[in-house]
């Protein structure tokens, strides 16, 4: 249905993405995608880079006169670092490459794809595997998640998320989150809606970087205003947890996901888990249906239940250590402290964005398998009917 590929590396001319698959007359200017790559470079314990790039799309095809055409999307975002360093990364053969490049990386990160890269694909120099497994691909990422969060907005879905935990600080969260909650967690400098928590965590960053270490933590994002049977219960690479946990467990350093009460729901017995039914006429969406919790998260069967989605993504911390781990200078075979180049403290709320990004490309591929994908109009037709369908059957 929709698909997407990015290319590009860290320090190289730019990052590509392109979409295919969204329906045509889809209203989008560069902007939509612009204020999102804006999102993303936010939050506290980023380090220099962030201030060198200003992260802004040129688009290059499948959009005319503000709409979607239904042809590929492709979108360029420049890597203003690359003026530092064209020499280190320029396409083109130099005398005694690739020995000769300045700032080869020798001694692998541990946990980073640093060593299994070089063997893999048999590299001298680490940054041949480091700049593109660099974090700096997820702006190609957001980018066409923003276009799958217009689409989804278009029918009346929201995504936003929040930071429930950084690096053994836990956020309080609020009984019923904001109806905007993007609009009060980008106002915090960690996207977090407890601002005694906050406090907290900000100290904590500015010790762990006077330490020179890094620090993890636990996003959640929230999709709100979906119908319910989107996904599928039939086989299993159609079902939504399965697709929604892949595509953000392959977020860089994310190591968990957890839908609704993930593995706490391992801990207790069914009536503890379970989501009672009961009729309410207002939630057409629901199939007229309130659940009297939403500890699922929004999912049952692999489908939507028209309650919000609810997934939390655990980021683990940075691999690049200001006091660098032990390793093997992979030239010399000696010990040596790892490379320490230049990074941030921690992305966590870099990360949340990223985790939204990825929530909306599965969801508005889920919406356009289900209502069709040739034109809007079309796929909004489509879900009216469905839904008037469920109407049908659910006026008790
Ligand atoms: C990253 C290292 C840092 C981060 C970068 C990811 O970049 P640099 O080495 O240029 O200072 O800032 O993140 C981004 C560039 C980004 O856009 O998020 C790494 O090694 O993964």
């Amino acid at each position: 249905m929709l698909r997407f590929t990015t290319a590009g590396e860290s320090h190289g001319p730019g990052l590509i993405s392109i979409l295919e698959g969204v329906p045509a007359g889809l209203p989008l200017r560069a902007e939509d995608v612009d204020r999102e790559l804006r999102r993303r470079q936010q939050g506290y314990g980023r380090g220099r880079r962030m201030q060198i790039e200003q992260d802004a799309i040129e688009l290059l095809s499948g959009v005319r006169a503000g709409q979607a055409l239904g042809s590929p999307i492709a979108m360029l975002i420049r890597n203003r670092d690359w003026r530092s360093w064209q020499e280190i990364m320029d396409p083109a053969p130099r005398d005694g490459d690739p020995a000769a490049r300045r700032r080869a990386v020798t001694r692998p990160r541990p946990g980073h794809a640093d060593f299994v890269g070089m063997l893999k694909y048999d590299r001298q120099d680490a940054r041949d595997i480091l700049e593109r497994a660099s974090a700096r691909e997820t702006t190609a990422r957001v980018a066409a998640g923003a276009i799958c969060r217009r689409l989804l907005e278009e029918i009346g879905v929201s995504i936003g998320s929040h930071l429930v935990h950084l690096g053994g600080i836990d956020a309080e969260t609020p009984a019923e989150l904001p109806s905007d909650l993007n609009a009060a967690s980008d106002a915090s400098p960690l996207r977090t809606l407890d601002s005694a928590a906050e406090r907290q965590m900000v100290e904590l960053i500015d010790r762990t970087k006077r330490a020179g270490d890094t620090l993890g933590g636990i996003c959640e994002v929230v999709c709100r205003g979906l119908p319910l049977g989107l996904g599928s219960h039939v086989s299993w690479d159609r079902k939504l947890d399965g697709r929604l946990a892949g595509a953000l467990m392959s977020i860089p350093a994310v190591k968990g996901v957890e839908i609704g009460m993930g593995f706490g729901a391992a801990r207790v017995p069914g009536s503890a888990v379970h989501d009672e039914l009961g009729a309410d006429s207002q939630r057409p969406r629901a199939g007229h249906v309130a659940r009297a919790t939403n500890r699922a998260g929004g999912l049952e069967g692999g489908m939507t239940s028209g309650e919000p989605l609810m997934v939390r993504v655990a980021m683990k911390p940075i691999s690049t250590l200001m006091k660098p781990l032990g390793t093997i200078d992979v030239i010399t075979g000696e010990p040596a402290a790892a490379t320490a180049e230049r990074s941030d403290v921690t992305a966590v709320p870099a990360m949340g964005v990223i985790a939204e990004a990825m929530v909306a490309f599965v969801m508005a591929d889920a919406v356009v398998e289900k209502f069709g994908g040739d034109s809007l109009h079309e796929l909004q037709r489509n879900m009216d009917g469905y839904l008037s369908q469920v109407a049908a059957r659910t006026d008790w």
